[in-house]
This record gives structure tokens, sequence and C-alpha cells, in this order.
């Protein structure tokens, strides 16, 4: 009896740590948004998972101060294209690891950034505001988005300062079966105190391609 219940409570754990605490759908309706465009109190080693679910978006660091522009050395997801009628849907994540400041990210489609206000905030301040961000966004002339030149979708995430990545790719079928491939991506900034958290994920996302091949 004492084991069992033992046994349901590391069960719990390992699923709270598999699901991830935030889930941000892109492209939702076909729209050019992200749903929700912000999130508050998020933690340290909290796993924002983003789901795209239409078009070709990208979850791509930026600054407060350039909406449309990425972040030198920061994360993205790349372009994850979704065909027209799709029935599985491209995921990317990135895990927190620095939460003393908040991370500010757009869609490097053009014009998304600047005609649609398409940006995303995690824990946006007071003097900081997700508000204040999109209407930077949307003033801003280009919305070029500061990329050289296109690159092809499912591409593994850039880790950099404040969170690591991962993306991956799920299947499902008419028939309920599904299969997934998961890119960790090298040498991430993760922090010691997040390092069992994310070696739970990756374990856990190990676990998941194993039981569905
Ligand atoms: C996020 O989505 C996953 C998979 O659909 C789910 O298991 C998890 O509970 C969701 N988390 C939240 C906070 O909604
Ligand atoms: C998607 O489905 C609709 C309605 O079934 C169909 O008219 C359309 O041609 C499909 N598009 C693609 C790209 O398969
Ligand atoms: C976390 O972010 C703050 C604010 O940007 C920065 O000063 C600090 O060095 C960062 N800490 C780590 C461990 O990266
Ligand atoms: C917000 O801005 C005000 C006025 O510039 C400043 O006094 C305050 O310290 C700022 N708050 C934070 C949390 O940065
Ligand atoms: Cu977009």
């Amino acid at each position: 009896m004492r084991f069992a219940s033992t046994l349901a409570v590391i069960s719990a754990f390992a699923t709270a740590a598999l699901a991830a605490d935030f889930n941000i759908t892109v492209g939702k309706d076909s729209k050019n948004t992200f749903d929700p465009p912000q999130i508050t109190g998020v933690q340290q080693g909290d796993t924002v998972r983003f789901r795209f679910v239409s078009k070709s978006h990208s979850v791509t660091q930026s600054t407060f101060d350039s909406p449309c522009t990425s972040k030198t050395g920061g994360v993205d997801s790349g372009f994850q294209p979704v065909d027209a009628n799709a029935t599985s849907f491209p995921e990317w994540s990135i895990q927190i690891n620095n939460v003393t400041a908040p991370m500010w990210f757009y869609c490097a489609r053009a014009p998304h950034c600047s005609a649609s206000g398409m940006v995303f905030a995690i824990n946006p301040t007071v003097n900081k505001t997700f508000d204040a961000f999109q209407a930077k966004a949307t003033a801003s002339s280009s919305g070029s988005g500061g990329y050289g030149g296109a690159y092809g979708g499912g591409s593994a995430g850039t880790p950099g300062p404040g969170g690591s990545s991962s993306t991956t790719s799920s299947t499902t079928s008419g028939n309920g079966t599904s299969n997934s491939s998961t890119a960790p991506s090298a040498g991430a900034a993760t922090s010691i105190r997040a390092s069992p958290l994310l070696t739970l994920l990756t374990a856990g996302a190990a676990l998941l391609v194993g039981v569905s091949l």
C-alpha cells in the first residue's frame, strides 16, 4: 500500500515534468497570432510549448526595443510550415532558465510582425508591457524580420541565453497511432538547477518515441 502510493507520487511528478507548463497556439484559426499573446508567472525551469497550426510561422526571440528583429544569440524555432488540411502539427518548446528578465518574441514571416503585430512575451513587466511591445512592432516600418534569408522548416531551434529549446514533430493518423521525433539542441544554456528537469524531459521524449515506434 505504502509502496503503491509512493509509485503514484513518482508517477505524478514525472507527468508534471513531461507536460508543458504553458501551451501557446501559433496561427490559431489561420490568424497571424500567438494564443495567448503573453504569459506571466513563468518560473525557473518552466517549459513553454508552441504548437504551429496553420501557414508557416516562427517563434523568434527579439528585444523589447526592436520587436521585429531577431536578437543576436536568441532562440529561434525556424519557420514551421503546416499544410492546409494538416492533421498533425509541429511543436517547439523552450525551457526557461533565467526569469530575471522578460523574454520577447515575434514571427519572422514578413510582414506578420509589423503588419499584424504577431508578437509574444514571457513575463512582461509594468514598465515593459505587452501592449507597448506590440505597439512598437506595428509601428516598425519594415518588418523584414532581420533574416538574411529563409531557412527550411523543421530545423532545430538555436539555443541562446535564457532558455534552451527543442523541436518535436508529432504525427497523428486516423487510427489513433502516433509517432514523434525530438531533436534537442546541443549546447543549450541550461542552468544547473534546470538540468534535472531537462534530463527528465529528454528521457520522457525518448520514452515516448520508443513506445510509439
Ligand atoms: C499542454 O499540452 C499538453 C499536450 O497536449 C498537455 O498534456 C498539457 O497538459 C498541456 N498543459 C497545459 C498547461 O495546458
Ligand atoms: C483541403 O480540404 C478542402 C475541403 O475538403 C479542399 O477543398 C482543399 O482542396 C484541400 N486543400 C489541400 C491543400 O489539400
Ligand atoms: C539573467 O538575466 C539577467 C537580466 O538580463 C542578467 O543580468 C543575468 O546575468 C542573467 N543570469 C544568467 C545566469 O544568465
Ligand atoms: C518603472 O519606471 C519608473 C519610472 O521610470 C521607475 O521609477 C521604476 O523603478 C520602474 N520600475 C521597474 C520595475 O523597473
Ligand atoms: Cu507569422
